[in-house]
């Protein structure tokens, strides 16, 4: 063929490829997914001169229409067009939040019952809009009529500004994002130990020194010894301030709840305002993380001071709720003081949860007296729930579902799928977290009504909400990286129809969303191509592994010698078999480009492997179901986590009592098992470990114990190898948690924990 000609060809080819596929379709864009929609022919095509259309005397709408022109960066009024965007209010519109969007090749309409409906229809236009976008003059929007509506009433997105201080241009910024992706609820957590954040002018020393600390940690709180960084850290928001991001989160539709922590998360209180304690301080800023034993104490002085700050507070917040708190406060000065057990004698409470109780109920009524309604962590539930108040669930479901029993709405942020501040993935290159594992999918897949309620019951189910705490997300960039991807993974759970909820095909519509914020110089996280490795013992000693990346898309070659793959490395498949110890290093690849860190799993082949186990004792609720195969899959946890899925981790006075069968008769030579250790954290290694062994099931037959001492572990993980040169088929460990945590140690008093991953059996 003549060169020409082919090249000719390839041409129009090509343009004829791009025009066939048009503007992307809404359905492959936009998040949360709405409701219904309908694809149609063609595409609308926006210019700087499409004329947007508000009806008269609708001056929220004004603001609608200067939002839809700030897309243009230009206000320049409207030239004649034939394509236009008609905004229309119809009060038959059936749902309230709801909208209907049809786009054509000659406009757009817009109809919905309320411009909060209106605006979400906007952010849905926008989200289409910037997918579509080719140059500065011309974007396309493919037809489609677009019917949505929320599913619960309540979207929520918290932010800890205590832990750290963020400025007002980044609420903004947040409050933006929560727009996008039609998010209703700030809850905007304003004071706690290591800072009090709001100006309140009856109480100057807020200010002065409630707002600001020495210092602060570096690092893990569990880390010991505690490093510090010598600097002072600090601010607040003016009430100025506040009043301006309550009428920018007012703009976008969204109700900001403030939270004000009592009795307990206060010792910055208590340091400008020390009268206000059961004990006599002086006390200091917070200046690392944990819950602290100094709290309000109950006396009328605090009750004055709580009623006056709140009054200020009311003042800048039109919405309902006010958030008081109310978790993790410990009993300890209540119990010690002679003013809080005759508060308690006086009004006949039975115990120090009662006088928080009490606490709560005192504040909910005077709350109520200003007309506004008091929510609270799950803790105050304790001691029995104030009359009308609203709870968060977030020490998992049960506080939500003993609420709602109660007849109380609830908000649903339990931490195992709403906690943005654990991590999202498992590679080393994470920044530091608290903790925990909560990946994308995983928030995805949240369900909100708990399948333990009835329908009438559930009907106080509100909603759900993201927390992002803040003690290991010290910048912007930092919440930018740990919320945004997930929020728009919940977004889609407090949105979107369950029954329509499908994570792959959301994941491919999170690409190009997190495609366009990184475009936008945000550092949203892209996780999507991280693998996650899984190892299974199975009975014919063989190690089955299993990779899968989130979006289920891309090549996953891997190594089985430790050395990095390549984009030529072997192709995976299907769950591999391996016989033998590997060090396995795997990743996903687009078209022969690295797109996630490499993930690693070391797997040590050993006698074990397939073992039926049986446990006499349960780990912890958490480890229940990791346990039998964690144990025995050649698969060791970090050395610097206990965190991942292969640490099993018995709680106070758990022990491992381990029954472990081969199924035959084996010749062995020692058995090895590594503890964590980290004092921190509340784990402690085992001081000794027993193991028996017989060569059938009955138990006469039972020889042993080889016992063998642990001396306390320098490093984070204790190894112990116990010789075993017997010939045996039934293996019994016995290793009894370390006890009580000695004195001068966190947590003294308490039970430690006892973690273990691998039992090797050689
Ligand atoms: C528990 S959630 C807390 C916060 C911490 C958070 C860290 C809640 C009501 N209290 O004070 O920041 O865990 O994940």
């Amino acid at each position: 063929m003549n060169k020409h000609l082919l090249l000719l060809l390839l041409a129009s080819y090509s343009v004829l490829t791009t025009f066939a596929q048009g503007p992307a379709a809404a359905a492959d864009i936009l998040i949360p997914k709405p409701t219904k929609i309908e694809a149609g022919e063609g595409y609308f095509t926006w210019t700087p001169g499409t004329e947007i259309s508000i009806p008269k005397n609708a001056r929220d709408l004004v603001a609608h229409s200067q939002l839809l022109k700030a897309f243009w960066g230009t206000n320049t009024p409207p030239a004649a067009t034939s394509n236009r965007i008609n905004l229309k209010l119809d009060s038959k519109f059936p749902s309230s939040e709801g909208y209907r969007l049809s786009i054509s090749a000659s406009g757009i309409d817009l109809t919905a019952a309320t411009p909060a409906g209106l605006f979400y229809g906007i952010q849905s236009l926008l989200q289409l809009a910037t997918a579509g976008r080719e140059s500065n003059t011309l974007t396309k929007i493919a037809a489609a009529v677009i019917q949505d509506q929320p599913r619960f009433g309540y979207r929520g997105m918290h932010l800890d500004v205590s832990r750290h201080f963020f400025p007002v241009a980044f609420i903004k910024e947040y409050l933006d994002m929560l727009a996008t992706y039609k998010f209703n609820y700030f809850h905007w957590h304003l004071t706690d130990d290591q800072g009090w954040r709001i100006e309140i002018k009856r109480y100057p020393k807020l200010q002065q020194v409630a707002a600001w600390r020495e210092e602060t940690l570096q690092g893990h709180a569990r880390n010991q010894p505690a490093r510090y960084d010598g600097r002072a850290y600090g601010g607040f928001y003016t009430q100025s301030e506040v009043r301006e991001i309550v009428k920018y989160a007012q703009e976008r539709y969204i109700t900001i709840i403030p939270e004000i922590e009592m009795p307990g998360h206060s010792v910055a209180v208590l340091a400008a305002y020390p009268e206000l304690a059961c004990t006599d301080g002086p006390f200091k800023v917070a200046t690392k993380w944990g819950v602290f034993e100094d709290v309000f104490c109950p006396k009328e002085e605090t009750f004055t001071f709580l009623e006056n700050v709140l009054s200020e507070v009311i003042a800048l917040f039109p919405g309902k709720y006010i958030h008081i708190g109310g978790d993790e406060c410990p009993k300890t000065r209540w119990k010690e003081s002679s003013l809080a057990q005759a508060v308690m004698k006086t009004n006949n409470l039975a115990d120090e949860d009662e006088l928080q109780s009490y606490f709560i109920r005192r504040i909910e009524a005077f709350l109520q007296s200003k007309g506004k309604r008091l929510m609270g962590w799950d803790e105050i539930l304790e001691g029995g729930l104030a009359p009308n108040a609203t709870v968060m669930s977030w020490r998992g479901i049960q506080g939500g579902i003993d609420a709602a029993r109660q007849g109380h709405d609830v908000v649903m942020t339990p931490t195992q799928y709403c906690y943005f501040d654990y991590y999202q993935a498992d590679n080393a290159l994470e920044p530091l977290a608290i903790g925990g594992m909560l990946p994308i999918e995983k928030v995805y897949s949240y369900e909100p009504i708990p399948a333990e309620l009835t329908p009438q019951e559930s009907r106080h189910i509100l909603g759900a909400q993201g927390n992002v705490w803040t003690e290991y997300i010290a910048d912007p960039a930092d919440v930018q990286y740990m919320a945004y991807a997930r929020m728009m993974a919940l977004s889609e759970v407090v949105w979107s129809d369950p029954t329509q909820k499908e994570f792959r095909g959301f994941a491919q519509r999170l690409a190009p969303q997190l495609n366009h914020w990184q475009q936008q110089g945000i550092n949203v996280a892209n996780r999507l191509f991280d693998l996650s490795c899984s190892s299974r013992g199975l009975p014919s000693g063989g190690i089955e592994v299993t990779l899968k990346n989130p979006i289920g898309n891309g090549e996953i070659r891997y190594e089985l010698d430790g050395r990095d793959p390549k984009p030529n490395s072997p192709l995976y498949q299907e769950a591999m078999l391996l016989e033998e110890s590997a060090l396995l290093r795997a990743t996903t690849f687009v078209d022969g480009k690295q797109v996630a860190p490499v993930a690693w799993m070391d797997i040590y082949h050993h006698l074990g492997i397939g073992a039926k186990l049986s446990l006499s004792q349960a780990p912890a609720n958490r480890y229940l179901s990791l346990a039998p195969n964690a144990l025995l899959n050649g698969v060791r946890g970090r050395n610097n986590r206990f965190d991942d899925q292969e640490w099993i981790g018995f709680d106070q006075g758990h022990n491992l009592v381990a029954l472990i069968d081969m199924g035959t008769s084996k010749p062995l030579q020692y058995l090895q098992l590594r503890f964590f250790h980290q004092p921190g954290a509340w784990i402690y290694a085992p001081k000794q470990i027993e193991v028996y062994w017989a060569e059938d099931e009955a138990g006469q037959q039972i020889s042993g114990p080889v016992r063998m001492d642990i001396n306390s572990p320098l490093d984070q993980v204790a190894t112990v190898r116990v010789p075993l040169p017997k010939t045996t088929r039934f293996l019994r460990i016995l290793v009894p948690n370390a006890g009580q945590i000695p004195a001068g140690q966190p947590g003294a008093g308490n039970g430690a924990w006892l973690f273990v991953d691998e039992i090797e059996i050689h």
